[in-house]
């Protein structure tokens, strides 16, 4: 994955530049993209989304559109959940086909203080769920108020539904419910939502077929599982396990492992622990089949909550591809690391926190999740209380959108190509057409690379476009006949590092009119 690391001349530019005024180590940042919110817990998006939803431990998922906090929520379940210390509305995870079928699914505590997972569906407005929708998904009694987990999440290489859930709650398990199969509390439950309704056990989870069992068991031992991701390229899962009384841990389930023993309460971390109410049969502390943690943070170090994070796989941070980032609630800390599989080891692990701070008189505190966008960009969840809680997302440093020169502008075409920028969200791209009475045309954005082998470039006043190479594409719409925006993914593709990207639009009404194009410098790869 080297070759992730390669930086195009103008982000050689920039960061060059950017060396008189900070350390040469900072190349990413961040910055904020919704304040004002009522204690988020969670942030994402459907997959190719360019909104980002937001939910809070009240009951709200809301919706970031082009860089506003939309006031109207797309799904409210105020009415349904507890709001006890680790209650509330916990998880959310958009279907692997949420845009051609709709459905969320949601990880919550009921008005009982029980663990529901519902899954909802989208009206036809794309702004708003169906509160009506509901369609219980599976449940869990819950025997007190704390430790409930709450993420969710579908596998990126099984489309299987993932459920985190904590041991059940008080202190050091006192069932020692995460050691015993036959509850679904301190575990990893895996289930299909697609083969049957509303689940059916996927036929290679790891105990099926195993007497007083559940089924659903696809990893255990877990404390309270807050916060974990899927690398989204591996699918190795990365899960932030939150200790009892003297460490907090990272652990790593890789690709394809089933039934992995993740220790608790035997062991906290890397220490023994307890074995108060375990069945006879419940590994020792030190057994070789419980799995360790590959990383741990000390409680006298002053981290006493960890929240695991996400592997990065966006476009924007190259600097930062293939790094776990995690966090800890309490001592307010961003800590990245690499963690090589194959043979087990950790490396680069930093404090990234001066590097991430937002500057502009803002902090990011209280960190409650991580997230990623619909393209796999990094988002930083700042629980805060009261309505101070904020989501910030990580952007390289000098990220201004690269400069777009005019190529053919006195060609005889008309300047209707009237501006252009990038990013505007992950490896979101937008231009926009002054199609001035030409209401109902047309347009047809024409977007191609110059590179190599695309056999494509310029003629005199447009762009000749191959419609045989993957790195062109178009957009269709129907004009205004005022000021048009198009909005475009650019694909995270490494051969289109340092190119110069040519754009043009075409408005075809009765007659065709191109617009000047534009060469537009790739910086952000
Ligand atoms: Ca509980
Ligand atoms: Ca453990
Ligand atoms: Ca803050």
């Amino acid at each position: 994955m080297t070759f992730r690391h390669a930086i195009p001349p103008l982000r050689v530019a920039l960061c060059a530049a950017f060396l008189l005024l900070a350390p040469a180590s900072a190349q990413v940042t961040t910055k904020l993209i919704a304040s004002g919110l009522s204690r988020p817990l969670w942030a994402g998006a459907p997959a190719g989304d360019e909104r980002v939803f937001v939910a809070t431990k009240g009951g709200g998922i809301r919706i970031v559109q082009n860089g506003q906090l939309l006031v109207t929520p797309y799904l409210n379940l105020s009415g349904k959940i507890s709001l006890g210390g680790e209650q509330g509305l916990l998880g959310v995870a958009f279907h692997p086909n949420y845009a051609s079928n709709g459905f969320v699914f949601v990880n919550y505590t009921d008005l009982a203080g029980n663990t529901v997972i519902s899954r909802f569906t989208v009206t036809t407005d794309p702004n708003l769920a169906d509160l009506a929708s509901e369609l219980v998904v599976l449940t869990a009694t819950q025997p007190f108020a704390n430790h409930n987990g709450g993420d969710l999440h579908f596998g990126p290489l099984d489309g299987y539904l993932y459920i985190f859930l904590g041991d059940g709650g008080d202190a050091n398990d006192p069932a020692c419910r995460a050691q015993k199969l036959n509850s679904s509390l301190g575990k990893c439950l895996r289930i299909d939502v697609d083969s049957a309704t509303p689940y059916a056990i996927p036929p290679s989870n790891p105990f099926v077929g195993q007497v007083g069992v559940r089924e659903e068991v696809f990893h255990y031992g877990l404390r309270n599982p807050w916060r974990n991701g899927f690398d989204r390229l591996t699918g190795d899962l990365y899960i932030g396990d939150v200790g009892q009384d003297l460490r907090e841990e990272i652990d790593v389930a890789p690709a394809g492992s089933a039934g992995l023993n993740f220790g608790w309460k035997v062991m906290e971390g890397t220490r023994c622990n307890s074995t108060v109410s375990c069945l006879a049969g419940t590994p020792p502390c030190n057994d070789p089949t419980l799995v360790l943690p590959i990383t741990e943070l000390l409680h006298s170090d002053g981290s006493f909550a960890i929240t695991g994070g996400y592997v990065y796989r966006g476009c924007a941070c190259p600097s930062e591809y293939g790094k776990y980032f995690y966090a800890d609630f309490i001592d307010n800390k961003i800590r990245s690391l690499q963690y090589d599989v194959p043979s087990g080891t950790v490396s680069n692990l930093s404090d990234r926190t001066a590097e991430l701070a937002p500057g502009g008189g803002l902090a990011i505190r209280n960190i409650a999740s991580f997230g990623e966008d619909g393209f796999g960009e990094l988002l930083i969840i700042d629980e805060s209380s009261s309505a101070m809680g904020e989501v910030f997302k990580m952007v390289p440093v000098g990220a201004a959108p690269a400069s777009a020169a005019v190529r053919n502008g006195a060609g005889g075409n008309r300047a209707c190509l009237s501006s252009f920028s990038l990013p505007i969200l992950g490896n979101v791209w937008e231009a926009r057409v002054d199609a001035a009475g030409h209401p109902g045309a047309a347009l047809t954005m024409l977007v191609g690379y110059a590179g190599p082998n695309s056999g494509v470039f310029l003629g005199a006043n447009e762009i000749l476009v191959d419609t045989s190479s993957a790195r062109l594409f178009r957009v269709l719409a129907s004009s205004t006949g005022g000021t048009d925006a198009f909005r475009f993914g650019v694909p995270c593709d490494v051969a289109l590092a340092g190119l110069t990207t040519y754009v043009q639009a075409v408005i075809t009404g009765g007659s065709l009119e191109l617009c000047n194009a534009l060469d537009v410098s790739t910086g952000y790869f």
